[in-house]
């Protein structure tokens, strides 16, 4: 029997890509990452939500550290910020404080985020600064040229553990849950279409999201989160999962050894604009009592 084969023609992808609208948001700079890296599906899922939620470019700040993961705001055509190496989330905090009206994207790599830049975050997700945290994490240092990370798998060999790695991996979602943060979600590289809608899900979130990403650093790591280890571990959460509890939430992340994608916890509550206005509206009372 034969089988009709429709041809995809090159021209006619482009041209369903460009009429997406999409790639407004990317600028003139190709990025510099290696070929399948999986920051590229993560920078795809960052302009179609974009596109999707129909934010303007001019409404949007991009702001990261130091890292390959970090070099995000150079290919987005929107306001960005490449500040210093762990230091995303408070400049992050100035900018949204400084004008709440701005969409606010942190992104950060697991090195950037958890080594040196580790005691900003618990500060952050308490306050619920409403700004979205994108942590792309390859378990790895990958600008640097593969060096284990607070990420890094046990035996994991890389320059720095030629015997391999010795030291228990941080667990970032038990850490976000603990520390107060108000969205808390997995998504993956290798699967685009669930990680464009959750980052969209994190943007519209009203408060601090965190959206943790897990995406294969090809060059550096050939052994442990690659995409062929991650298709067969990476699982979807529990349909019956309820979002509210915290303790659900708690041991789903728990189970590092089958990481599960989707929404693990969300709570509404006021964020640090808020209380900042909550602040001024109690001082701005108690001035007029006394006078
Ligand atoms: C103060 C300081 N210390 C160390 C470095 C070196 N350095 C640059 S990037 C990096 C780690 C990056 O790893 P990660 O955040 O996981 O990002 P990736 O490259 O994997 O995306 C380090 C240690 C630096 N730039 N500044
Ligand atoms: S070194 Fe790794 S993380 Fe950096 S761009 Fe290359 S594949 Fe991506
Ligand atoms: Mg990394």
């Amino acid at each position: 029997m034969d089988i009709p084969v429709k041809p995809v023609y090159l021209e006619e992808k482009l041209e369903q890509v460009r009429a997406d609208g999409h790639l407004g948001y990317r600028s003139k700079a190709l990025p510099t990452w290696c070929p399948g890296c999986g920051y590229f599906s993560i920078s795809e899922g960052v302009t179609a939500a974009l596109n999707g939620l129909g934010i303007p470019n001019k409404d949007v700040v991009l702001v990261s550290g130091i890292g390959c993961a970090s070099r995000f705001p150079f290919f987005l055509s929107t306001y960005g910020f490449h500040t210093l190496h762990g230091r995303t989330l408070p400049v992050a905090t100035g900018v949204k404080t400084a004008n709440k009206d701005l969409t606010v994207i942190a992104v950060a790599g697991d090195g950037d985020a958890f080594a040196i830049g580790g005691g900003h975050i618990p500060h952050a997700a308490r306050r619920n600064v409403d700004l979205t945290f994108l942590l792309f994490d390859n378990g790895i240092y990958g600008l640097t040229k593969g060096q284990t990370s607070p990420t890094s798998t046990m035996g994991f060999k890389t320059t720095t553990t030629p015997f391999g790695n010795r030291d228990v991996a941080l667990n970032p979602l038990m850490m976000l849950l603990s520390y107060g943060a108000s969205w808390v979600g997995q998504a993956y590289a290798g699967h685009p279409g669930h990680l464009k809608e959750m980052i969209a899900r994190a943007i519209r979130h009203r408060g601090f999201s965190y959206l943790h990403i897990l995406s294969p650093c090809v060059t550096f790591d050939k052994t442990t989160k690659t995409y062929a280890n991650l298709d067969i571990l990476v699982r979807d959460l529990p349909e019956d999962h309820n979002y509210n509890d915290l303790m659900a939430a708690m041991a789903l992340a728990a189970d590092t050894g089958h990481p599960a994608l989707g929404l693990y916890y969300r709570q509404d509550r006021m964020t640090l604009s808020d209380t900042m206005d909550a602040v001024i509206d109690d001082a701005q009372q108690a001035g007029s009592a006394a006078a």
